[in-house]
């Protein structure tokens, strides 16, 4: 785990702070996020699942970037693990009966889609994101992010209203085009 956050820390030149205490049961993930078009964008994600106390499935997401724009950006995990070209990844990785994985679609679930995630801010150049997700795991189930095509991680141009059929769903809120992509791989 300790070789894993040197590789995170150094691979964009952005030193993310986590918590270096696995245990041996934790389900690791990673992926090298490349620029959709600007292929001087460059990133890391570190996926981390580990058990809560009551025996509930959690993800630490953890995620540095540097070479976007500086503001907000949507950020998901897409259905599909393909990065080339970027829509190959497809929509939101969703697998449960709730509505479609097109991101803006009028279906009834943006912003709830397993893989939404929350919108990275970026300044000067620069884009940290920590979070704590349960509405996916990396470990086998139905949730997971490793079913027969994979998934990957997309960053979006704009920032992601988080919007739904029941507010202002228009084109483009959920993020609209593609600036990153990164295909999600386990940890050996
Ligand atoms: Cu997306």
């Amino acid at each position: 785990m300790r070789r894993l956050l040197r590789i995170l820390a150094s691979s964009c030149g952005v030193a993310i702070a986590m918590s270096a205490s696995a245990s041996e049961t934790d389900v690791v993930a990673t992926a090298v996020i490349n620029g959709c078009n600007d292929k001087s964008v460059i990133g890391t994600l570190l996926l981390r699942e580990r058990s809560s106390t009551e025996g509930i499935k959690q993800v630490d997401v953890s995620m540095a970037v540097r070479g976007l724009s500086d503001g907000k950006h949507a950020v998901h995990i897409h259905e599909t693990g393909a990065c080339e070209p970027c829509s190959a990844a497809k929509g939101h990785h969703d697998p449960g009966p709730f509505g479609k994985s097109t991101p803006d679609a009028p279906d009834f679930n943006h912003p709830f889609h397993a893989g939404d995630l929350i919108n990275l801010d970026v300044v000067d150049g620069v884009g940290v994101l920590h979070t704590t997700t349960n509405r996916f795991t990396l470990s086998p189930g139905r949730l997971s992010l490793f079913d027969e095509d994979g998934s990957a991680i997309v960053i979006h141009t704009e920032t992601d209203t988080y919007c739904d059929h029941e507010s202002e769903l228009k084109k483009g809120c959920a993020g609209g085009a593609r600036d990153a992509c990164g295909v999600i791989t386990p940890a050996k």
